[in-house]
C-alpha cells in the first residue's frame, strides 16, 4: 500500500516536472521569437522596405508551434509513393477539375495557347495544390513564414522569402489584407511562395493588380511560371518502369534535392524488364527515381521505379519531392484522357 502511494505520488512529481519544463520552454520561445522579431525588422529595412510597412506587417506576427508541427510531419516524409498518388489523383478530383474547366474554358484554353503549356498541366497543378481553390489556406502567412524563419531547420531560406513578402506589399504588388494562405507561406490557386509571386506572377487581365485567387491571373501566372522555367509542351513526364536487380546503384534517385546520373533512356534498356513495351524516344534523357528506398523501412528498393525526363525536374522546381511531382504528373495524364 505505501508503496503504491509513493509510486502515485513520484507520478504527480513527474507530471509537474514535464508541465513545469513544457511551460518553461514555450515561455523561452515566445520571448526569443519576440527578439528574433526585433532583429528582423532591422534586417528587412535594411533590404529597403519601408519602416512604415514593416512595422504594420509585422506587428501582429506570432509564432505558431501547429506550423512546426506541419514542417515535421510533411506527408511527402511519410506516405509512399502509391498511397500518395491515389489519394491525389482520384476520379473525384477528375470530376472536378473538368467541372471548372467548362465553366473556364475559354479563358484556359486561351492561356494554353498563349503560354504553351497544356490546360491538363494546369488544371492538375491547381487540384493537387488547392484542390481547385477548395483549400487556399486560412493561416496568417506573415506569421507562417515568420515562424519558420524563427525556427532553425530552413531558416534562411523563410527568412529570404518573408523578407520578398514585404517588399511586394512595399511596392502595392500584394495587399496585406489578404495574406492569407498555407502553413509555409504559400498563396493562391497555385499556392506560390513569394519569391514565387515576385518572379512570375502576372496581372493577366491588366486591372492593375494580381489576384492569385482568381482564374485569370492564378492560371496565367502559373503557366507564365511553367513556361519560363523550361516546360516542353507535349513530351513526357515520366513513365513507369520494372527494374532488373542488376541495376547499378548510382543510377537510383530518392532523393528530389538534385536528380543525378542521367542517360539516354537507351542505355537503361537491359536493366528494364518492360523496354519493349515503352511508348516512348528512346533518345531522351532521362534518369531513374525509386521514391521508397529512404522513407519506407523493408520497402523493396526497385518498385515503384520510374524513368523520368526533363519536364519531371520542372515540376520538381516547382514544389521539390519526388511523390508531388509524379502526382502532379499522374493527374495530368487522367485529365488527358477525358477533356
Ligand atoms: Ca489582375
Amino acid at each position: 500500500m505505501i508503496i503504491k502511494k509513493m509510486h502515485k505520488r513520484l507520478i504527480s512529481i513527474y507530471v509537474l516536472l514535464i508541465l513545469f519544463f513544457s511551460q518553461t520552454s514555450t515561455f523561452t520561445s515566445n520571448s526569443e521569437f519576440s527578439a528574433w522579431v526585433k532583429i528582423f525588422k532591422i534586417e528587412a529595412v535594411k533590404s529597403g522596405v519601408s519602416k512604415k510597412v514593416v512595422n504594420e506587417v509585422m506587428l501582429n506576427a506570432i509564432f505558431l508551434p501547429k506550423v512546426i508541427e506541419y514542417d515535421r510531419y510533411q506527408p511527402e516524409f511519410y506516405e509512399d509513393t502509391y498511397t500518395y498518388i491515389k489519394k491525389r489523383t482520384n476520379k473525384n478530383k477528375v470530376k472536378k477539375g473538368l467541372a471548372l474547366y467548362k465553366k473556364e474554358k475559354s479563358t484556359i484554353d486561351k492561356i494554353e495557347k498563349e503560354f504553351l503549356i497544356e490546360k491538363e498541366l494546369l488544371l492538375a497543378l491547381m487540384g493537387i495544390e488547392t484542390n481547385f481553390g477548395k483549400y487556399l489556406g486560412k493561416m496568417d502567412i506573415v506569421s507562417s513564414l515568420a515562424t519558420l524563419s524563427f525556427d532553425k531547420r530552413r531558416s534562411e531560406f523563410f527568412t529570404k522569402e518573408l523578407i520578398i513578402l514585404l517588399q511586394l506589399v512595399d511596392q502595392k504588388i500584394v495587399d496585406k489584407k489578404i495574406l492569407f494562405g498555407s502553413w509555409a507561406g504559400a498563396f493562391g490557386n497555385f499556392q506560390f511562395m513569394p519569391r514565387t509571386i515576385r518572379n512570375y506572377a502576372i496581372d493577366y487581365n491588366k486591372n492593375t493588380t494580381i489576384e492569385l485567387k482568381q482564374t485569370e491571373d492564378s492560371f496565367a501566372s502559373a503557366a507564365n511560371y511553367l513556361n519560363k522555367i523550361g516546360w516542353k509542351k507535349n513530351t513526357p513526364c515520366f513513365v513507369k518502369i520494372n527494374l532488373d536487380n542488376t541495376i547499378p546503384k548510382k543510377f537510383l534517385n530518392s532523393s528530389a534535392g538534385s536528380i543525378k546520373n542521367k542517360k539516354k533512356v537507351k542505355y537503361f534498356k537491359r536493366y528494364i524488364k518492360n523496354y519493349n513495351d515503352l511508348n516512348i524516344d528512346k533518345n531522351l534523357l532521362a534518369a531513374i527515381i525509386t521514391p521508397d528506398i529512404d522513407i519506407i523501412p523493408g520497402s523493396n528498393t526497385y518498385t515503384p521505379a520510374y524513368l523520368v525526363f526533363s519536364n519531371y525536374e520542372k515540376v520538381l522546381n516547382w514544389n521539390r519531392s519526388l511523390r508531388f511531382a509524379l502526382a502532379v504528373c499522374t493527374l495530368k495524364d487522367n485529365f488527358v484522357n477525358e477533356i
